[in-house]
């Protein structure tokens, strides 16, 4: 009896130590990718601070709380030392003082820790009317994020896929929801999670008083590509957030050189090419200013201007290298994403094995290079000058 004992807790030890070898891995991975970084503790906006400060009142009263334990317990236990005792101690049963105290004062520390959340909540759940809103559409996976108030001259409202853009130094009201399972919206830096849920559209304020990128992540697993969808939040100043906004306004999609490789590429966007079986582009993806207006998938219309690719899952430069692998075979570099393949092959859509159509490498390339054109005038590039805020080898996050 006694092995089997040893033997089941060396088996137990070995086990225990899985976590944190994947824990490790996860760790040696993460610093390879240079990833930007989270942070909760993000002092930059209101709602943080906010949080920041009743997390103060909280942690100070648990600190007295748990002081005030130890004491009692430590005390007790010193004084009714069985060997200073024969007989047992005096029972407290029937202490009618004692009782009232063990009930009211949990009763006090409670209705005090209610205060503090409920005077938080109170201060960060109402969502001016001037608030800056900005409607968030989670799916599976990635993100739209539309300007409702915003109408496009070209028809619609200004929207655009995994980049979210926002003014600094005031309340933006988001509201979030989702088209087909739970997903959470995370942005740290500028405030609290949101869960966003199918047919329920919630609405709270974000904020930061820093001009800056930031990172933001899916945060309920909600799917094979959770981890891979990502968004960025660009924060600009106000001046420069209205300038921008105008200009996507104004925007329409350029219309290419009749013979160009980017008129081929608008061509198959609009049309796909039914000979072989290509879906059109334009039934998932809306362009501003182009007959394209599809909703299954992100916003294209400033595609150009952006910088990451499959919902942030690849940044800068990896994301310009991987545009053509993903037009080509979009579920094979995105583990689940529902866009179809066109060299072809195979792949499986909510558990249903598909086959996509077939574009050639001179067909892909049109398209991106017709993608590649969707850009903002050159002053309205939000990118430009603005600090990526928690990018490894940059100070590290905050
Ligand atoms: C059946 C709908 C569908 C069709 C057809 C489709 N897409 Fe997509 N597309 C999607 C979905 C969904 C995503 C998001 C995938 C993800 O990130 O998980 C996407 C993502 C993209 C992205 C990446 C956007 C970003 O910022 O991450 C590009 C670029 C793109 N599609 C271009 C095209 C082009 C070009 C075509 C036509 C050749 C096309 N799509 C056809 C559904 C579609
Ligand atoms: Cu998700």
């Amino acid at each position: 009896m006694n092995t089997t004992h040893r033997h089941s807790g060396t088996r137990r030890s070995r086990w225990a130590l899985a976590p944190l070898a994947v824990l490790a891995t996860a760790l040696l991975t993460g610093c390879q990718q240079a990833q930007q970084g989270l942070s909760i503790g993000d002092m930059s906006s209101a709602f943080n601070r906010e949080i920041a400060w009743m997390s103060i009142w909280a942690v100070a009263l648990s600190i007295i709380i748990f002081l005030g334990v130890s004491f009692a317990l430590f005390y007790t236990v010193q004084k009714f030392r069985e060997d200073k005792h024969d007989a047992p101690p005096a029972q407290f049963h029937g202490n009618n003082k004692l009782e009232v105290w063990l009930v009211a004062v949990p009763v006090v520390i409670v209705i005090f820790l209610s205060v503090l959340t409920v005077r938080s909540m109170a201060i960060l759940n109402p969502t001016p009317d001037q608030a800056t809103k900005i409607d968030v559409l989670a799916k599976q996976f990635w993100w739209n994020f539309e300007y409702p108030t915003i109408k496009a001259d070209a028809g619609g409202n200004v929207a655009n896929g995994n980049e979210m853009l926002m003014p600094t130094k005031q309340p933006v009201a988001l509201t979030v929801t989702s088209g087909d399972v739970i997903h959470g919206f995370w942005a740290p830096n500028i405030g609290g999670q949101r869960a966003a849920m199918p047919a329920v559209k919630k609405t709270w304020q974000v904020d930061t008083d820093r001009a800056g990128v930031y990172q933001g992540n899916c945060s309920q697993l909600c799917g094979a590509s959770h981890a891979n969808m990502r968004y960025k939040v660009v924060a600009l100043e106000q001046a420069r957030y209205d300038a921008t906004l105008a200009a996507m306004k104004a925007y329409r999609a350029p219309e290419p050189a009749a013979g160009s490789p980017e008129a081929l590429g608008y061509q198959l966007f609009m049309q796909g090419k039914p000979e072989t079986k290509a879906a059109s582009c334009a039934g998932c993806h809306r362009i501003q200013g182009t007959p394209a207006a599809g909703v299954v998938g992100p916003d294209l219309s400033f595609f150009g201007t952006r910088r990451t690719l499959g919902a942030g899952m690849w940044e800068g430069e990896k994301a310009r290298e991987m545009l053509i692998p993903w037009l080509k075979h979009a579920p094979h570099v995105k583990p689940g994403a529902l866009m179809p393949t066109y060299d072809g092959s195979e792949y499986r859509a909510n558990g249903k094995l598909q086959k996509g159509g077939v574009l050639t490498d001179e067909e892909i390339n049109a398209l991106a290079a017709y993608l590649r054109s969707l850009k903002l005038p050159e002053e309205a590039d939000y990118w430009r000058d603005v600090p990526v805020i928690g990018a490894s080898g940059n100070g590290g996050t905050q």
